[in-house]
């Protein structure tokens, strides 16, 4: 049985990318970090008790933060595949918190670097590296695209895939980066803008909420489902030799139309519901990302299987399905 080791799994991509290796017969460690509240409600479906003989779901105390937590759980666990998903992933927030984003995002894939630099080449690592390092590049994007960064996050993501080339090189690691393009699902964090809009409007359907307020509604990106993209992290990991690969649909919508189809799918109108706050402004934006796949396609058989339109409504039903629930009193879907 290979074993998998998961940084980030209780996030949206830990959660879907731990269910298709449980599926597929592994033993799947997950690093969780203490928390004073719950934050394991993305794996409520996969749990298992560690009482049950077959239990293939182990969640382990650690931290990104703290390099000898990661040493000790490498050490004991030795695991085949390493998929390091861990990281303060939002965008806007990483202005507000520049130095805690670069040592998770760029100190953290270094110390998991060092921790597995002894185990060589037999341990096979994913980088979850990120389409926001094209920043200002113009689109199309691939992975010859020089990157421009526009953020404290996308500076240390640019970092964290430089490192992991570096390692790559100098010991012969097997270490791929994948360069993933916006991807969602109904377990997205409530604050990106794909489900802030999804659910809110679910709620403003039901009258739970009046108004919905949002920032640049110009900025187009290049969405895709998060189940499909996970699905090419597993497949970088599974070729003879490591390499880069950008995963995206090939196709960008802007904010605003990811608002018509989530209104009309409820049949509303957006415009009477949507203001404009300063505040979800960025000091630096990223006008237009628009990824360039044809290398996953080509040397990994990948390809989306799920498009904008069904994304989107995919991602409102599951929040319409929640508010009904929460108002009738039922357990929520998600
Ligand atoms: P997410 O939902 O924000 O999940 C982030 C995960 O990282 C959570 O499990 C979080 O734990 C964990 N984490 C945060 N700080 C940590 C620390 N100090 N030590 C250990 N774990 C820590 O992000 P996602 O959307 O699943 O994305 C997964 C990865 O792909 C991230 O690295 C992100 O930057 C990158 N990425 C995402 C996208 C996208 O569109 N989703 C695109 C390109 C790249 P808690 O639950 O305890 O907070
Ligand atoms: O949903 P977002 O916050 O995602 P962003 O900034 O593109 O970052 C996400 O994708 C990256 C891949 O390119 C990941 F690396 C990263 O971890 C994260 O998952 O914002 C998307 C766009 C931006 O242009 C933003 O300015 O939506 C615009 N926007 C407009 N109003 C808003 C809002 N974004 C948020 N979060 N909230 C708003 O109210």
């Amino acid at each position: 049985m290979k074993k998998a080791l998961i940084t980030g799994i209780t996030g949206q991509d830990g959660s879907y990318l731990a269910e298709l290796l449980l599926a597929k017969g592994y033993e799947v460690y997950g690093l969780v970090r203490r928390s004073s509240s719950f934050n394991t409600e993305r794996l409520e479906t996969i749990y298992q008790d560690p009482h049950v003989t077959d239990y293939r779901l182990r969640l382990v105390y650690g931290d990104l933060e703290d390099g000898s937590s990661l040493a000790n759980l490498v050490k004991k666990i030795q695991p085949d595949e390493i998929y390091n998903l861990g990281a303060q992933s939002h965008v806007r927030v990483s202005f507000d918190v520049p130095e805690y984003t670069v040592s998770t995002v760029a100190m953290g894939t270094l110390r998991l670097l060092e921790a597995v630099r002894g185990l060589g080449s037999e341990c096979r690592f994913y980088q979850a590296s990120s389409s926001e390092m094209f920043g200002a590049a113009p689109p199309p994007q691939n992975e010859t695209t020089t990157f421009q960064p526009r953020s404290p996050y996308a500076c240390a993501k640019v970092f964290a895939h430089q490192i992991c080339h570096n390692y790559r090189d100098a010991y012969g690691l097997h270490i791929s980066c994948g360069i993933l393009f916006n991807h969602e699902s109904p377990r997205r964090g409530i604050p990106f803008v794909t489900r802030k809009i999804t659910r809110a409007a679910a709620r403003i359907k039901h009258g739970l909420d009046k108004k919905l307020f949002l920032g640049n509604l110009d900025a187009k990106r290049d969405w895709g489902f998060a189940g499909d993209y996970v699905q090419a992290m597993w497949l970088m990991l599974q070729q003879d030799k490591p390499d880069d690969y950008v995963v995206a649909t090939g196709e960008s919508h802007s904010v605003r139309e990811l608002l018509d189809v989530a209104f009309e799918t409820l049949g509303l109108d957006w415009k009477p519901y949507v203001e404009i706050d300063q505040r979800y402004f960025r000091p630096t934006e990223v006008d237009h990302l628009h990824g360039d796949a044809t290398k996953a396609r080509t040397k990994l058989g990948w390809k989306p299987k799920v498009g904008f339109r069904e994304l989107v409504t995919m991602m409102v039903r599951a929040d319409e399905a929640d508010v009904s629930a929460a108002l009738s009193g039922r357990a929520p879907q998600v």
